[in-house]
């Protein structure tokens, strides 16, 4: 332990402590741009400069080691003038359209602009007026706001492991892009969107296609039919100053009819029906030892990782198509005859804390109704934004059920939303298929919570079964590399964000660790409040079955429900 000195306290920490960190256990705020913990940690923005008694320069705080009878200050003229010079430069080359901004009134540049007393910027710099990159169908790259923070260049190369992004070209040229600023399109992004979260400022947003779904919602001759991804339920609201992990189903129904959607139905009816044709396939190929390990393919941005990193792994993954993409197969094929409905005139749309969800929709693979099956994909943000312009107020909204029968899950479903919870549904559904008997604990502990890789031998029927589970796709790539090595799994969970779903990029901002957890506990509360806890006891599903697809794997669920991803 040391001692030093801010702003006249003495604060006792470990060797190492950066001054941040100790005025952080102070109590005392430090502000910051660029620095995110443990992720990027460069002092690039110089926000967080402070004094230091007997040096020349101002240090900054992010980077700075601590020393022994160190004394600093953080809080003089000399540290607000400079801070405050440092943002000044900042804005003056910086695309100033905050009324209309994606991110205002949610914008650290801005916030930090207020903060430190800004009310003016005397400098007139050039501005990078290139314009956006709007390749993709998920995200848009807009140069002309990026403050070189790098934030979206760590979390990409580091959480992600991808490398899509790093700063090109040197001093006043730098600029965040593709390798030779390429498109977004054209080089391995799998649209996680992971770095729309930690952007500070709107230079990197998801694609908006709300416009295109408030068209769909007043065209008389459109029946507009949404889902709702399990983890919204559980960050919606936070957009509406609802605690991270509030519980908000029922007023995220009532907000969708508001907002004139003809159903308003639940991907988690989707989740249940993926575990009956995932775990039947996972028994099947168990039995058969074929392909193994099984992979989860529910994650979009997952899928399109092993595409380009590991093709070798494709013939690996589950065969089922994602939650939300066998629910617009059954929206247009099952409930557009069973309602008697033409699906050239139904639209799908899907609330989704993702935005790889909407390369997903337009991908070929999944015209398997005839049609697109699903239309649009909105992230919680855009919804929270349509909330928003229709004036409804969100928190004076009652609970209201989803309407029948595609609206009808169980707790197993919501476990989707979490890391691990595809595996734990998969594991309660697959036991009773496999053992006849009731599952004697419905909770499997060994797959839940935040830690990045998860293992667990679990028995059934006396067999061994060896499951992994990893989230963000650095995690996958060490299950995959595993693999490589000779380890010997069954079935792994993967899932593209830190999280999973809860941790999506498309969720509410600020997304950190600590939010992520109290999302993830929402879920586990909100499978407990269901009554029924297990995919195939469902009965709208049993029906499903019944009335039309016959049975898990059969020639019509295969057709419609099923893919190959091929390299
Ligand atoms: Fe997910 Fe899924 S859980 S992928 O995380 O399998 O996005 O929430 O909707 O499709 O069900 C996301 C969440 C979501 C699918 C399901």
């Amino acid at each position: 332990k040391m001692t030093l000195t801010i702003d006249n306290l003495q604060v006792e920490v470990e060797p190492g402590t950066t001054i941040l960190k100790a005025a952080q256990k102070a109590g005392i705020h430090i502000p910051t741009l660029c620095y995110l913990e443990g992720i990027n940690e460069i002092g690039a923005c110089r926000v967080c400069v402070v004094e230091v008694e007997g040096a020349r320069n101002l240090a900054a705080a992010c980077v700075t080691p601590v020393t022994p009878g160190m004394v600093v200050r953080t809080n003089t003229p000399r540290v607000r003038a400079a801070r405050r010079l440092n943002v000044e430069l900042l804005l003056s080359n910086h695309k100033m359209e905050c009324p209309t901004c994606v991110r205002n009134l949610n914008c650290e540049l801005q916030a930090l602009a207020q903060s430190l007393g800004l009310r003016q910027v005397r400098f007139n710099g050039l501005v990078n007026y290139q314009a956006p990159d709007t390749s993709t169908p998920a995200l848009v790259r807009d140069p002309a706001k990026c403050v070189l923070c790098r934030r979206c260049v760590a979390v990409c190369e580091k959480v992600q492991g991808v490398k899509a992004i790093a700063p090109l070209e040197r001093g006043f040229d730098t600029i965040v892009a593709p390798a030779f600023q390429d498109k977004l399109m054209d080089v391995a992004c799998v649209e996680c969107g992971q770095c729309t979260l930690v952007c500070p400022v709107g230079a990197l947003y998801e694609r908006d296609y709300t416009s295109e779904v408030w068209a769909a919602l007043a065209d008389p001759e459109k029946f507009v039919v949404v889902q709702t991804a399990p983890a919204t339920r559980v960050s919606l609201g936070q957009e509406f100053g609802y605690p991270p992990g509030a519980i908000n189903t029922g007023k995220m129904v009532a907000a969708l009819r508001r907002l004139g959607f003809d159903r308003v139905f639940d991907t988690n009816f989707a989740a249940d029906l993926t575990i009956m044709e995932e775990g039947s396939e996972f028994i099947e190929r168990f039995k058969k030892g074929e392909r193994l390990p099984l992979l989860t393919s529910c994650s979009p941005g997952w899928i399109k990782f092993v595409e380009h990193f590991y093709p070798e792994f494709l013939p690996h993954l589950s065969t089922c198509k994602s939650p939300q993409q066998m629910f617009g197969a059954v929206a247009k094929t099952y409930y557009a005859q069973k309602v008697g409905i033409d699906p050239a005139k139904m639209v799908v749309v899907s609330i989704m804390p993702c935005t790889a969800k909407k390369f997903e929709c337009q991908r070929p693979e999944m015209r398997a109704s005839g049609y697109q099956d699903v239309d649009y994909v909105l992230t919680t943000r855009e919804l929270a934004r349509m909330i928003r312009e229709a004036g409804i107020d969100f928190e004076s909204l009652p609970e209201e059920q989803y309407d029948d029968p595609l609206g009808e899950s169980t707790g197993a479903a919501v476990l989707f939303g979490a890391t691990g919870g595809v595996m734990e549904a998969a594991l309660r559904t697959a036991y009773e298929l496999i053992t006849g008997k009731e599952l004697p604990r419905l909770e499997f502990h060994e797959v839940r919570g935040l830690k990045g890789i998860k293992e667990a031998t679990l028995e059934i029927d006396g067999t061994p079964v060896r499951v992994a589970v990893a989230h963000g796709l650095g995690n996958a790539r060490k299950i995959l590399e595993r693999v490589k090595g000779g380890e010997e799994y069954h079935f792994v969970e993967i899932m593209c964000c830190p999280g999973g779903c809860i941790g999506g990029g498309g969720q509410p901002i600020p997304t950190n660790e600590e939010i992520r957890a109290q999302r993830m506990a929402g879920i586990y509360t909100a499978d407990e409040r269901m009554s029924i806890r297990k995919s195939h006891e469902n009965p709208s599903i049993q029906a499903l079955y019944r009335e039309f697809l016959g049975h898990p794997l059969s020639e019509k669920s295969h057709h419609l429900l099923h893919t190959h991803y091929t390299p």
